[in-house]
């Protein structure tokens, strides 16, 4: 029997077979739990609807996270094939290509931070809020993706760099607000993986090779491994944490220097 098993999680952010939501949900399917997926717009809904039958689920809803009504609309209509859920798994950001690349300071413009700090922060809080009523009084868990960006200066990660500290402020911030409810609120900063996000920052490449280089365990992470770490944090194993971020980068962030 799965550490999931009774457990209902709604999966945001699944955009392809290599999405760190599609490792969370193989690993929260294989511990028992039952799933129901979104797509951001149609162009995915198709592939989203393929990946969410290998999970044995045919609940698939479509939610831009740009809108309140469309999120609103999302557990309205989860609402009808589900009275409660578990578990949230938001794994969704965003922000301008080209603010993706070269100089901080130049390439930063108040509409890209905005748009940044919008899709990639305020959307979990704005989930949380619509999500509350089905989520409290039972014990649950959502779950977000960050990345060492937040913490430290990074090439190329610039304004998403402050998005993802927003974030991490946020998973705190909720986690206060909401442990009465009994929902507890993680974050995993997962190490640099290919995904359809990851190829819109600049030199990507370079950052798996310095990982593989440099990390302890001289490897870059998978989505399964990011993938069963979250199905832990949501479980009831992980009861007593909340308000934490979790690294799952085959350990790059405690390494000060390299070389010896
Ligand atoms: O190296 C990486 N890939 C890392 C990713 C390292 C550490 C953290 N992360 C984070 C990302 O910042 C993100 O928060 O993990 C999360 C998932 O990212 P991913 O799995 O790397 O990327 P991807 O497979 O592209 O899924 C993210 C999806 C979007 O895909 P595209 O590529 O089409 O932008 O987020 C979704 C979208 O489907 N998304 C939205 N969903 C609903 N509403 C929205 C939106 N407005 N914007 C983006």
């Amino acid at each position: 029997m799965g550490f999931l098993e009774n457990k209902k999680a709604l999966i945001i952010g699944v955009a392809s077979n290599r999405s760190i939501a599609w490792g969370v949900a193989k690993a929260m399917h294989a511990q028992g739990a039952e799933l129901a997926f979104t797509y951001q717009n149609d162009r995915l809904q198709s592939r989203v609807e393929k990946l969410a039958k290998e999970c044995g689920s045919d609940i698939v809803l479509p939610c831009d996270v740009a809108t309140d009504e469309n999120i609103s609309d999302l557990f309205k209509q989860l609402g009808t094939h589900w009275s409660e859920f578990d578990i949230l798994v938001h794994s969704v950001a965003f922000a301008p290509k080209e603010e993706l690349e070269g100089d901080f300071v130049d390439n930063t413009t108040r509409e890209g931070s905005k748009l940044a700090h919008d899709i990639s922060s305020y959307s979990l809080t704005a989930l949380a809020k619509a999500a509350r009523p089905m989520m409290s009084g039972h014990p649950s868990a959502i779950i977000s993706l960050t990345y060492l960006g937040a913490m430290k200066a990074m090439p190329n990660y610039n304004v998403m760099g402050l998005a993802k500290a927003s974030l991490e402020a946020n998973t705190r911030y909720m986690a206060y607000a909401l442990g009465p409810d009994n929902i507890r609120v993680n974050c995993i900063s997962a190490g640099p993986i290919r995904t359809l996000a990851a190829a819109g920052i600049g030199d990507f490449r370079k950052m798996l090779d310095h990982v593989e280089q440099n990390a302890p365990l001289r490897k870059n992470v998978s989505i399964d491994e990011v993938g069963n770490v979250a199905a832990f944090l949501c479980s009831d194993l992980a009861s007593g944490i909340t308000g934490e971020i979790t690294y799952v980068d085959a350990g790059f962030n405690i390494v000060g220097m390299t070389g010896y």
